[in-house]
Parts: structure tokens; C-alpha cells; sequence
């Protein structure tokens, strides 16, 4: 897919112009990414998220960066992985909503988590379809838009889910 890249690497590092936080609803930091992302951005993140209201499952909301690297940070709220079909829909729509709300920023590079794969429980394997998928339906719907679009990935096993993934779309 044009301008979609697979890195292995932490997060925190890029220097995309917005990076995608896999939050929970209520946005005040957690562990896993969410801790990194607060730990790498200080403090003054979870100030501007105590103001938001929280986030429900599929939005997105955005915040500045603080000490990142990206400029913004766009919160996202993965579902719990159940087995109901609502989990799919949920999950597309994380990745949708954080792709409109950087177009909407005239933003033009995000990256993304494997969000919902950590403690959130997602097979890896699902979420990675629909992640793609979710990236490339947006892309196809806003031909004419730049947007690079970075999937981070923690692990050797994310890394290779997302390049096979990647190999086996037809766009
Ligand atoms: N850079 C890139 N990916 C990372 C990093 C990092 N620094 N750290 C972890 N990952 P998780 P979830 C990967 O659990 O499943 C939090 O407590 C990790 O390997 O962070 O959506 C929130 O507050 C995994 O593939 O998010 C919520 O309560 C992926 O990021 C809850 O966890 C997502 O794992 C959200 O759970």
C-alpha cells in the first residue's frame, strides 16, 4: 500500500506528525503503550486528558504532544476482546476515527499500535486484517489526501504479523 510502512520499534520515538494512543475510556494513562506514551510526553498529557471527558470504545480524541516527538497525540479506545462481532466494527472504527480526526488536524503522518493486541486481548493475527484493512478503506475514500501512515509494532511476532498481512492485501 502507498505510503504504509511497518517498524518495529517504540512509539514514543516517532516523528510522525501525530502518534495513536491505545487509551482506555477514561483517557488518564494506564499501562502498556498508554504508560509509555505518558511516561515519554510528561505530565502535562494527562492534564489536558483530564479535561476531555473521556473517550468511548471506537472515537478518538486529540491532545498536543507535550515532550514527544509528534506534535499531537490522537487517544483511541480499543475494544475488549470478547468474540462478538461488535469487536471488529469497534476496532475498525479506532483506526477510521484517528485517520479523520488527523485529516481534520491537516495533519499528513500517524503512527499506530497494534491497539486492542496488549491487555485488551485481541488476537494478533484478526486485529492486524483489520487494521489494514481499516487503513486502506480510508485511504481508498480520501485519494488526493497525503497521509503516511506508520504501523509500530513492540515485538518480532507483531512485526512479521503486519509484513505478511501487508504482502497478502490486494489494493
Ligand atoms: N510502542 C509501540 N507499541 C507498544 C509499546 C510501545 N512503546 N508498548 C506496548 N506496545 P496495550 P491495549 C504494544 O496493552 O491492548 C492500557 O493500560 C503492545 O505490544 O498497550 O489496547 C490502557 O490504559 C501491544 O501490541 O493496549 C488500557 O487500559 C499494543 O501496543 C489498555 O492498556 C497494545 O497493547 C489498552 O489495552
Amino acid at each position: 500500500m502507498k505510503d504504509v510502512n511497518v517498524v518495529l520499534g517504540d512509539i514514543t520515538q516517532s516523528e510522525c506528525d501525530c502518534i495513536v494512543n491505545a487509551a482506555n475510556k477514561t483517557l488518564l494513562g494506564g499501562g502498556g503503550v498508554d504508560g509509555a506514551i505518558h511516561r515519554a510526553a510528561g505530565p502535562e498529557l494527562v492534564r489536558e486528558c483530564a479535561t476531555l471527558g473521556g473517550c468511548a470504545t471506537g472515537e478518538a480524541k486529540i491532545t498536543k504532544g507535550y515532550g514527544l516527538k509528534a506534535k499531537y497525540v490522537i487517544h483511541t479506545v480499543g475494544p475488549i476482546y470478547s468474540g462478538a462481532a461488535t469487536d471488529a466494527e469497534l476496532l475498525g472504527k479506532c483506526y477510521t476515527n484517528s485517520l479523520e480526526l488527523a485529516k481534520a488536524n491537516n495533519l499528513h503522518s500517524i503512527a499506530f499500535p497494534a491497539v486492542s493486541t496488549g491487555v485488551y486481548g485481541y488476537p494478533l493475527e484478526t486485529a492486524t486484517r483489520i487494521a489494514v484493512d481499516a487503513v486502506s478503506a480510508w485511504k481508498t475514500a480520501n485519494r488526493g489526501y497525503p497521509m503516511r501512515v506508520d504501523f509500530y509494532c513492540f515485538n518480532e511476532r507483531a512485526y512479521a504479523q503486519y509484513v505478511l498481512t501487508l504482502k497478502n492485501t490486494k489494493y
